[in-house]
Parts: structure tokens; sequence; C-alpha cells
């Protein structure tokens, strides 16, 4: 008998690589979509390719992590051996918007899924993974930060994933169950939502650098963070609910790079160098040089439509948040002694993959524009 698996959120870019990891290791998996108004398995469709909900390899089920009875119902019919609580309204600058909604969704939402286990009496067959967050370090205690450090958040999702940290916890230790936290580090991919700051780069960018776009505005470029690929970090996830006990671990790759430095790597593979001109708002990103595009980015130099002294990076005021998380640097140790995990892409490797994606987008607006490349 396969294991069967519950993935929530599993229309997030972790749920599209999680429950192909799961898919190839034999789980059934299941999985919560939302019912939205548009089609929210774009993202799933473009990672397994068209047609893919076809053949039912992943049995979706509709539900909220904001509806408990739903949720209670779900888990009643499933019985999982696994639960992936993946599901958050997962923006941090939205959730100074948003705040009630976020903690309702980020802290309830595992409250929820952590009940409706012990009501059903599923405490000892049920594991359960809680999506934590880097954020909780927030106003970093100290550098790097590891399973010890103390926690300082400083939006209302960080203190909503606090509160889904510690119920997790609470429920280990109130109730026996296998209910463990990764503390995950910011991670990455093509897949990433459109508006976190590594993709809202190589989106705009990759249209910039063909012509579709004149002007990339960011918020604060300064801050720093650890960035990890998405497909290294689903697995530490996995390996997590494989331990024979339930504990909580940090998954991070140990580097930092600035958000600065992630635009300066990213016109790098489009061939482009950028330098910085001004500070604070009046800062600017200005084209500096332009070599040839990498060989497999399937650009030609021609196509290229900046030129040197071309201003492509504004600060904007909108994009700075009302508390910053200035930065972020992981330490992996544990899970490196106790998992075996290790991250195996390279921050250069992530930003390639994900301007090289943009870039290939951003053709296919131009084609479909013009029929062809001018
Ligand atoms: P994501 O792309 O924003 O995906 C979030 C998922 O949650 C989507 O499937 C979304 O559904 C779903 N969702 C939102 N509200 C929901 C609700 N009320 N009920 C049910 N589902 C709901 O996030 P991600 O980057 O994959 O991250 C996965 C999880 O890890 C999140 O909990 C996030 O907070 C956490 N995390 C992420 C990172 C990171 O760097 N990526 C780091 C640490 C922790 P729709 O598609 O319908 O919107
Ligand atoms: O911002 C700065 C921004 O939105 C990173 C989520 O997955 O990781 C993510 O949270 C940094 C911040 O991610 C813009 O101020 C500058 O310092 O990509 P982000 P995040 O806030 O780190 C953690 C681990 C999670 O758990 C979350 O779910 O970049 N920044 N200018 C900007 N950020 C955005 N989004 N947009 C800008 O224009």
């Amino acid at each position: 008998m396969s294991k069967k698996a519950l993935i929530t959120g599993i229309t997030g870019q972790d749920g599209a690589y999680l429950s192909e990891l799961l898919l190839k290791k034999g789980y059934e998996v299941f999985g919560v979509r939302r019912r939205v108004s548009v089609d929210n398995l774009s993202r799933l469709r473009e990672f397994y390719g068209p047609g893919f909900d076809a053949d039912k390899k992943i049995k979706f089920r509709y539900g909220d992590v904001t509806d408990s009875p739903g949720i209670t119902r779900l888990i009643a019919e499933i019985k999982p051996d696994e639960i992936y609580n993946l599901a958050a309204q997962s923006h941090v600058a939205v959730s100074f918007e948003q705040p009630e909604y976020t903690a309702n969704c980020d802290a309830l939402g595992a409250l929820r899924l952590l009940e409706a286990v012990r009501t059903l009496g599923l405490e000892k067959k049920t594991r359960f993974y809680q999506a934590s967050t880097s954020e909780l370090f927030g106003k970093v205690r100290e550098a790097p930060q590891t399973e010890l450090t103390p926690f300082y958040p400083r939006s209302p999702y960080g203190a909503s994933k606090l509160f889904g940290y510690w119920i997790t916890v609470n429920y280990r230790e109130s109730y026996g169950m296998f209910a463990a936290n990764g503390i995950l580090f910011n991670h990455e991919s093509p897949l990433r939502g459109e508006t976190f700051v590594t993709r809202k780069i190589t989106l705009a960018l990759s249209r910039i650098v063909l012509g579709l776009e004149k002007c990339l505005f960011m918020g604060n470029i300064n801050s720093k963070r650890d960035w990890g690929h998405a497909r290294d970090y689903v697995e530490a996830m996995w390996l997590i609910l494989q331990q024979k006990k339930a504990e909580d671990f940090v998954i991070a790759t140990g580097l930092q790079y600035s958000v600065k430095e992630f635009i300066e790597a990213a016109v790098k593979v489009a061939g482009l160098a950028i330098k910085w001109e001004g500070r604070g708002l009046s800062e600017k990103g200005i084209v500096d040089g332009i070599g040839r595009p990498a060989r497999d980015c399937g650009i030609a130099p021609g196509m290229i439509k900046v030129k040197k002294g071309d201003v492509i990076v504004k600060i904007a005021p909108e994009f700075f948040r009302p508390a910053e998380v200035e930065t972020l640097q992981g330490d992996f140790s544990k899970a490196g002694k106790k998992l075996g995990w290790s991250p195996k892409i390279k921050f250069a490797e992530l930003v390639r993959e994900m301007i090289i994606s943009d870039l290939k987008l951003a053709r296919r607006v131009i084609y479909l524009k013009t029929g062809g490349f001018q």
C-alpha cells in the first residue's frame, strides 16, 4: 500500500516541487485547492506540462485552511499518513495590508489541521509538517540563525507564522503527535510568485532587455537574503517527516546576497553590466556595458533593446515595508547532521535558471505580438 500525503497549498511554488517529489517516491498525493474565479492550476500545468490533470495523478480536493469543517472532513476522508501544511498568505508586504486574514490563514490554519488530526484520533498515524519560515527571526538576534536563535518577527506574516510554529511544537509535546517545523529560508525557482523580489526582478529585467518594458521599480535593494532553490528545499520537508523523532530544522544555504547583487547576477546572464548611482530614493541602476548574452539563454546580441546609459532600475517608496527584515543567513548544520541534507543548487545557477525561463516567456510575448522577431 502506498503512503497517502495531503498537501495544503499545492497550487503554490513549493506545492509543485513537493508533489512531484512525492509522486516519484510512490505516494498517493492529495492536494487542497481553493475555489477561485481564475485558474489556480496554471502553475502546476506549466510545471508538469499540458494535460497534467487528465491523468489524475494528483487527487485534488476543494478546501480552505480557514474553514474548519471542510478541513476536518477532508482529513477524515483521506486519513493521510503525512500532511504538509504549505497553505499560507505568504507575502510579507501584503500581510501589512491584510493582517487579520493572514493570521486566520497562517496561524489558525495550522491549528485547524492539528486539531482535526487530534479529534479524528489520527494523532499516532498522521505526521504533520508545518511550513515555518526564517521570517520568525525577523530583527535577527544573532548571525547566522540556528534552531536556537530567539525569534523576533517583524510583520503580521512573521507573527502569524510564530503561532503556527509554537502550536506545532505544542501538539507534539501535549499529544505525542509527530508534528515538526521546517524553518525554511527564502527559496525560489522559475515558479516563484510574480511579486516576490527574485521573480519580480527576473520577469521585469527579461522584458526590459527585450524592449517590452523600460524600468524596474524596487523597494529596499540593500536587504540581504539567504536564497536557495525550492527543488532542494522540498526534499528537506520530506526528510523531516521520515525521522524517528519529530524535530524542527533550519533549512538554508548559509550564504547571503543583497537584492542588488541578485539584480547584478540576473542582468549578467543577458550579457549586461549595471552600475549604481545616487542614494536612497534617488538610487538608480544604469546599463554600464553590453556584452554577449550567455550562450544558452536563448537571445542573440541583436535582440537586446537597451543601450549603455539607460536607467533600468529606480527606487519607489511604495515597495518599502513598515518594518523590514534587513538580513537573514541560516545555519543548516543540524539538518546536515541529522537529515543528511545540504543544498545542491548554487545562487548563480538559481538566478540563471530563473532569468532564462523569464527570457523565454518574454520572447513568447514578442512572438505572439509580432508573429516573429523584429
Ligand atoms: P505560495 O507560492 O504563495 O503558495 C501558497 C499556497 O497556499 C497556494 O497554493 C495558495 O493557493 C495557498 N493558500 C493561500 N491561502 C489559502 C487558504 N486560505 N486555504 C488554502 N490554501 C491557501 O507559497 P510558497 O512559496 O510555495 O511557500 C509554501 C509555504 O512555505 C507557505 O506556507 C510559505 O509561507 C512558507 N514559506 C515559504 C518560503 C519561501 O521562500 N518560498 C520560505 C519559508 C516558508 P492559491 O494558489 O489559490 O493562492
Ligand atoms: O522580499 C525586498 C523586501 O518579498 C525579499 C516569502 O516567501 O521569504 C519570503 O519573504 C526582500 C525584502 O520575500 C522589493 O523588502 C525590495 O527585504 O521576495 P520577498 P520575503 O519578504 O523575504 C520568507 C522566508 C517567507 O517565509 C515568505 O513567505 O526584498 N524588496 N524591493 C522587495 N520585495 C518585493 N517583494 N518587492 C520589491 O519591489
